[in-house]
């Protein structure tokens, strides 16, 4: 794989999302990936979020753009920063957890490829036949879909945890599994580029991560400010990290970042 040419990427790449990610991971040596979250009513939001991307992008893999962003910034201010993103060799998640009938969430997929975002979070709560043409929708534009499969917060088990009779595994209808064995299956059924596993909820990882042997690659926010521990989620299975305030509120966000990439490279990759 010619790396030169993701230097130059554009939406017009036929290198599918999961494979671009990996690229960049390999040849940045870094699985970090930056949740851009300003506080609310942040002044010049479009130069806060480009200074972070141009100043910290060395050091990654992806940037996540969440409502903090997409919300009050317009289609064109999301395009130009998706455009410096790229130039600084990065892949970009819309982190919108999109959770909708088919076609409300193929609508979703145009608009925000064509801002130029790369890859895309889905609720599989939305079942997995919407789950399966809602990834294979988002193929077709060269766009990867990340499913949530166990969050991050205190109350993910309310939800995540519930255990459910699955009416498409073929086992006896007695049979109980969570909500988040469930979602990982289908996940697994219907290709996704990647799931989201809470790096704070080591057992549910670990399980995960055993039953999946590296198959979809596992993305991991949770660390640092929600309590988990980068080392731990890494040794429990997360492939990505997930990381926002502790380095965007940090007093030195490229210093934070640049030690938290040298602690990972150092203690796993070397
Ligand atoms: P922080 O490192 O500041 O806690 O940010 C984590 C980011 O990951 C936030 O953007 C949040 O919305 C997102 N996230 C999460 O924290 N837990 C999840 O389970 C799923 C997420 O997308």
């Amino acid at each position: 794989m010619n790396v030169i040419h993701l230097l130059n990427y554009n939406m017009s790449t036929p290198i599918p999302y999961s494979e671009r990610i990996d690229i960049l991971r390999k040849d940045k040596q870094s699985n970090l990936i930056l949740a851009i979250d300003p506080k609310y009513g942040e002044s010049n939001l479009f130069g806060y979020v480009f200074n972070l991307i141009t100043k910290l992008g060395k050091y990654l893999c992806a940037i996540k753009l969440n409502f903090h962003v997409i919300l009050p910034l317009s289609f064109t201010e999301l395009q130009r920063l998706n455009l410096a993103a790229h130039r600084e060799r990065l892949q970009i998640m819309a982190d919108i957890k999109l959770n909708d009938i088919p076609n409300t969430n193929n609508v979703t997929i145009q608009y925000l490829h064509s801002m130029g975002f790369d890859s895309i979070i889905v609720n599989p709560f939305i079942g997995k036949t919407n789950l399966e043409s809602t990834v294979n929708f988002a193929h077709s534009l060269n766009c990867g879909i990340i499913a949530l499969v166990y969050m991050s917060h205190s109350g993910a088990s309310e939800g995540f945890g519930v255990s459910v009779v699955n009416p498409l595994l073929d086992t006896p209808s007695n049979t109980q599994s969570q909500f988040y064995n469930v979602f990982y299956e289908n996940s697994k059924i219907c290709k996704v580029d990647g799931i989201v596993v809470g790096g704070n909820k080591l057992d549910v990882l670990k399980e995960l991560a055993s039953k999946n042997k590296k198959n979809i690659p596992i993305y991991s926010p949770g660390i640092i400010t929600q309590g988990g521990n980068i080392e731990s989620a890494l040794e429990c299975g997360s492939d990505y990290l997930i990381i926002g305030r502790a380095i965007i509120n940090s007093s030195d966000p490229l210093m934070e970042l640049q030690n938290i990439n040298k602690f990972i490279n150092h203690r796993f990759y070397k």
